[in-house]
């Protein structure tokens, strides 16, 4: 039976490092446990394996969790590997989506004793009661437990219905320097028009679940939504207790249809909100919002519209479950030109059965759009069918793969973040891959066509300048007594700063933004 012997020890949950985006996933999780009065210690993971795992041992926990995304699976086997090496007695549990879509395979190829499915806020709760009462893990629902001999599940777990019920997050537990000024960080790895280097950024989750599924997603729960009054109400209570100027609606649930749309402009009003925000919307719901209401959205403060082209082809766009035509979604991001919304999209390479001419249409896409509006962001992806989605059952029917090894071993036999993994198109690796570049390769050329030439200089000035930053920072941490390097610090910060405001306030100028 799975135990531990830190019986009265605290749960430590070890997240992944803050970089861009605010750790939803350990912020709900620490929050429930702590409203049922639960003992928290969130550790971020470092660079040094071997002083994350000192720190989780000197902290004698009940259990130590890890998890989050696919991406994630590999980084940590690792620390649970060295863990191992120091002869643990607490219980290493495992959840998030690299789990939940294949908890057994997640476990065994991790070493975890146990994994949570789904939702963890409530599963992880009743296990960590189990655990402090000398109860078998495998009377809690919502499990896999690794014995000795077998793995087992243990049942659907629950979840929290009404969102309404969602904890409130503990923001003491999530240093604000590392997730509160995203403005910086993009300007240091990524500068654009959409972000801005004073930004604060709160962050604000609408739901959970979606009720759609294009072929590439995965949920592991239903759908459901907060009031936008909460949700509102929730944002304006941030923004005071953080100083912070933008909203952040990460998920694409917050506006399901029009009339969402006019509830977060009234709601904005009503509350006297005056901030920036991004939101993620579907161009099915885009398209059905009317002009007049989209001015309205982009006057309450809608900076940034965060939307998934995927594809320039109809075809694809079917196969994926878009329910939307090409030939909807320029009219749509046209419309965001002419109000002042900042779009962020991406497009995939590599769908399901795509072929040259369905490339050459995104292609085709993507050019006419930068064309109209070259502030538009892009992102290009070649498709990866991660565990959970419909493509991801279909490489094992039709036996593109054998099993989740194989795919494991596939995904993290490189570091690269772009890389095929199994080619689900009707084009050879080479022509994926060809296709991939060159769609990124016109889509810079393109916006060095439109934009001046000026504005390129000026982003790379603030890279650079953000790059010698970061060194000056780290040089600064690791001599702290050094007076010389206090003052050269201290500096240059303030030099930093206003070189950075200045150049961006030229860029935007020249890009034809206004503040
Ligand atoms: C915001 C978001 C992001 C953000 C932040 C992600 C993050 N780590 O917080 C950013 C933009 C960084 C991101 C990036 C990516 N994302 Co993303 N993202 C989302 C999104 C929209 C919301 C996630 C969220 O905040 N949910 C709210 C929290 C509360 O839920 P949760 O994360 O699921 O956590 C709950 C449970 O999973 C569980 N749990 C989670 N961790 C742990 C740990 C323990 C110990 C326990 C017990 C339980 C547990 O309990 C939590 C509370 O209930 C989801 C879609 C969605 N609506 O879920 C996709 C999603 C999670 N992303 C996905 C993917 C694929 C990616 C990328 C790989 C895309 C890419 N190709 O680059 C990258 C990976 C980045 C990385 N290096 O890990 C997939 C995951 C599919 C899979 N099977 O793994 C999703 C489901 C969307 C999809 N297309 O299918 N993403
Ligand atoms: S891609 Fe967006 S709309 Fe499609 S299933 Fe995933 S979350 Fe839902």
């Amino acid at each position: 039976m799975v135990s531990s012997n830190n019986k009265s020890g605290p749960v430590v949950l070890v997240s992944r490092k803050i970089e861009y985006s605010f750790p939803n996933s350990y912020a709900y999780l620490s929050g429930y446990l702590i409203e049922q009065g639960e003992k928290i210690k969130i550790l971020f993971r470092k660079d040094d394996l071997n002083q994350l795992i000192n720190e989780i041992l000197a902290l004698n926990p009940l259990l130590v969790g890890f998890g989050n995304l696919y991406p994630e699976l590999y980084e940590i086997s690792q620390i649970i590997k060295l863990l191992r090496s120091k002869n643990i007695e607490f219980p290493v549990v495992i959840g998030g989506q690299m789990v939940s879509p294949t908890p057994e395979f997640a476990v065994n190829i991790t070493d975890a004793d146990i994994g949570v499915i789904g939702e963890g806020e409530i599963i992880l709760y009743q296990l960590v009661q189990a655990l402090r009462k000398g109860n078998d893990p495998i009377t809690v629902k919502g499990l896999v437990v690794r014995n000795k001999e077998s793995t087992i599940l243990t049942g659907a777990g629950e979840f929290i219905m009404d969102m309404r019920n969602l904890p409130k997050i503990p923001y003491e537990l999530f240093p604000k320097e590392k997730w509160l000024k995203i403005g910086r960080w993009y300007v240091k790895n990524c500068p654009q028009p959409h972000w801005r280097f004073a930004d604060k950024v709160i962050n604000i989750q609408g739901g959970r679940g979606c009720p759609f599924i294009c072929n590439f997603c995965y949920h592991h729960s239903i759908p459901r939504y907060k009031p936008i009054k909460d949700i509102v109400t929730e944002a304006k209570n941030l923004l005071a207790l953080f100083k912070a100027n933008m909203i952040y609606f990460g998920d694409d649930l917050t506006i399901t249809g029009p009339e969402k749309a006019r509830e977060l402009v009234d709601y904005i009003k009503v509350y006297k909100i005056k901030a920036s925000f991004s939101l993620s919307l579907r161009f099915d719901v885009l398209n059905k919002i009317n002009d007049e209401l989209l001015w309205e959205l982009k006057k309450s403060g809608c900076r940034i519209m965060g939307l998934g082209v995927e594809s320039g082809s109809n075809r694809i766009l079917k196969i994926i479950g878009k329910r939307i035509t090409k030939e909807k979604m320029i009219i749509d991001l046209e419309r965001l030109k002419n109000v002042g919304i900042l779009p962020t999209v991406s497009i995939m390479v590599g769908q399901f059965t795509e072929t040259k001419e369905d490339v050459e249409e995104s292609i085709e896409f993507m050019l006419k759009t930068v064309r109209y509006n070259p502030n538009i962001q892009y992102a290009f992806t070649i498709t990866t069918p991660f565990p959970g989605s419909r493509l991801y059952e279909y490489i094992f029917k039709k036996g593109l793969l054998k099993d989740n090894k194989e795919f494991y071993d596939k995904y993290f036999c490189s570091s690269s973040d772009w890389k095929q993994v199994v080619n689900l198109s009707n084009m050879s690796d080479d022509e994926v891959a060809y296709y991939f570049d060159k769609i990124n390769k016109l889509y810079i050329a393109e916006k060095k066509k439109m934009l001046k030439k000026a504005v390129f200089k000026i982003e790379a000035l603030q890279f650079w300048f953000g790059r010698i930053h970061s060194k000056i920072e780290i040089l600064y941490e690791k001599r702290k007594r050094n007076i010389l390097l206090m003052i050269l610090s201290s500096v240059f910060g303030i030099i930093y700063i206003i070189f950075q405001i200045l150049l961006e306030k030229i860029n935007l100028k020249l890009r034809g933004i206004k503040l």
